[in-house]
């Protein structure tokens, strides 16, 4: 059976979303072992899983499936249930494994729900932050209980642009050409390895932009309805969606010539 989306749908899916990621954070953050190794790899040698990778997404799918059963789920590590409720979860169970592999800071719990493909629901647990980014299909963003707001568009010169860089050592070349051309266009170029908290320092305006060439959706499905909510505009290529192509976020006025020259540049292949 397939279920509309009103306000007691939003709010019960926002709260599981919340119960799940704070539970998965707080798991991660205090039961990191101190000889914490990598478990397998995926696309390259670098593109690593550690069992904590693991275990979380476990915690949060055990959640979600004791919850709401009909749902379906996707989740970075493997989870795939395909559902009958039209509900998808979209979880990322550490954003920032590299981070958290090598006990950096930057890490999140990154966890959205859709439906019928349209995320109504979105939270990025950043524990080492303290901060739980959340938002509600047009019902605005939060970080803690503070409305997040984008910072104002500055001057493309003036932009501090956040990017990333994927596992593939000839996508890393290309990426690297593409950001050699933009780094003395912006005032500067930030790379701290978790698109989810990317997009939500976008919302929060402690980035003024970001992109990145090559991310899934358990990546960015969270961070973009919360950019979104906070006043972002979200995109592709010039007139698209983002997709793995490309991810660009930034409030207007700087999205605009960012995307164009993203696009003048080829960001968006390899
Ligand atoms: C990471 C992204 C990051 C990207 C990394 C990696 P993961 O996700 O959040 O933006 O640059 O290459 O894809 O693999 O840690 O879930």
């Amino acid at each position: 059976m397939t279920t509309t989306v009103n306000d007691e749908l939003k709010a019960e899916l926002l709260e599981i979303a919340l119960d799940a990621a704070h539970r998965a954070g707080a798991f991660l953050r205090d039961t990191r072992p101190d000889d914490l190794g990598v478990a397998a790899t995926k696309s390259s040698a670098v593109d690593v899983v550690t069992e904590m990778d693991i275990a979380s997404e476990k915690l949060i799918t055990g959640l979600l499936a004791d919850r709401r059963p009909d749902d379906g789920v996707l989740g970075e590590e493997g989870a795939s249930v395909e559902g009958s409720s039209g509900v998808q979860w979209v979880i990322d169970p550490i954003d920032g494994t590299v981070n958290y592999l090598y006990g950096l800071p930057n890490w999140s719990v990154s966890i959205a729900a859709r439906k019928d493909g349209e995320t109504i629901v979105g939270v990025v647990q950043a524990p080492m932050r303290a901060e739980t980014y959340r938002a509600v299909l047009g019902e605005g963003a939060y970080v803690n209980d503070r409305p997040a707001r984008v910072r104002p568009a500055p001057a493309f010169g003036m932009a501090l642009v956040g990017t990333g860089f994927g596992y593939r050592a000839e996508r890393r070349a290309r990426q690297a050409e593409v950001v050699a051309h933009l780094i003395p266009e912006v005032r500067d170029i930030r790379r701290a390895g978790s698109a989810a908290i990317d997009l939500c320092d976008v919302a929060t305006g402690r980035l003024d932009a970001y992109y990145e060439r090559g991310l899934n959706a358990w990546d960015y499905a969270a961070g973009d309805l919360i950019a979104r909510e906070a006043g972002a505009l979200t995109g592709g290529r010039p007139g698209e969606p983002l997709s793995t192509d490309l991810t660009v976020a930034a409030p207007p006025g700087l999205f605009e010539p960012l995307q164009a020259r993203l696009e003048e540049l080829g960001a968006w292949h390899d």
